[in-house]
């Protein structure tokens, strides 16, 4: 069983993943379980002070550790009661960049303590203690750690067998396998021309579904180059790339950006068989030589 112990001011902006969407659907289907844990409520003086200010000054204030320790307590208390892991993930800017394999190593456990900051930050004697892992959404401010969660969540939620419905899924294991890391290509749907004269690429409408994987294949890599080329050198070590794509990569940097844009507007660019590449190749290779 997957579930979340969230320590969180704000508890209520979890609704956010327990009720809404695919990952709202599971969790009313019982398929992974939330639960938050105010430090609020583990306050013992009158004003329930969560926070108090720096030591050696500064702006702003600071998590006090002790409302966030009996809030955990009890969260680790509950999650053993359960056989559950106990491991702590802090999200914070200073954390670990999160990512897919993140997500997918999350989504094989059965979840986490999740802390989520608010303030300047909380007491380093808390995240000495209790913290086991440090996690970062990328490099800009939020307000707290509490959207950076939901984030997460999400993202681990979603890779739980039976989240997602079979379509869904087939897409969901070609991140890393089928789009091999790269970026999606885009989508149409109807109508197949509209009001404004603009018209769904003409490969789309032609039934020929090895075409249509193709184009596909070579949009995503046109698009991974442009906008982020260290996917393409990551996908290249990870032995995601085909020969076709590297072929199709080749004509990309002999022909620029602008020409195969053009050129794959409606159809896939042919690919050589591997025997004339390989004839190609050799051909260019003497013809170098001769120079
Ligand atoms: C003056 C220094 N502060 C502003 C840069 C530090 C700071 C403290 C607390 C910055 C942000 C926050 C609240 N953010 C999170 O808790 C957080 C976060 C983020 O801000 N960006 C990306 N990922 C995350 S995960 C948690």
């Amino acid at each position: 069983m997957l579930r979340f112990d969230v320590i969180s001011l704000f508890p209520q902006v979890f609704s956010a993943v327990t009720q809404y969407g695919v990952t709202g659907r599971a969790h009313q289907e019982g398929m992974w379980e939330l639960s938050c844990w105010n430090p609020r409520d583990y306050t013992t003086d009158t004003h329930r002070t969560v926070d108090d200010r720096p030591y050696g000054g500064g702006p702003g204030m600071v998590m006090l550790a002790a409302p966030l320790e009996a809030a955990l307590a009890e969260a680790q208390a509950a999650r053993q009661a359960c056989g559950l892991d106990t491991e702590v993930v802090l999200l914070s800017p200073a954390g670990q960049p999160f990512n897919q394999a993140l997500a997918q190593s999350w989504a094989q456990g059965s979840g986490a303590i999740v802390i989520c900051g608010r303030y300047e930050g909380i007491d380093q004697r808390f995240i000495d203690t209790h913290v086991t892992h440090e996690v970062s959404l990328g490099d800009f401010v939020l307000s707290g750690g509490e959207f950076a969660a939901l984030a997460m969540i999400d993202a681990v939620v979603r890779l739980v067998p039976g989240v997602l419905n079979h379509e869904q899924s087939a897409a969901r294991d070609s991140f890393h396998e089928g789009l091999g890391g790269l970026l999606d290509s885009p989508h149409y749907t109807r109508p197949e021309i509209d009001e404004q004269g603009r018209s769904v690429p003409r490969v789309l409408c032609s039934g020929d579904h090895r075409a249509i994987a193709q184009w596909r294949r070579q949009q995503s890599l046109l698009l991974t180059a442009g906008r982020r080329p260290e996917l393409i050198k990551n996908a290249r070590c990870q032995g995601w790339l085909t020969a076709e794509d590297e072929y199709f990569l080749t004509q990309l940097k002999e022909q620029g950006e602008c020409e195969v844009r053009a050129l794959l507007a409606h159809a896939p660019i042919p690919i050589p068989s591997r025997r004339a590449r390989k004839q190609a190749a050799l051909n260019k290779l003497k013809k170098e030589r001769r120079h």
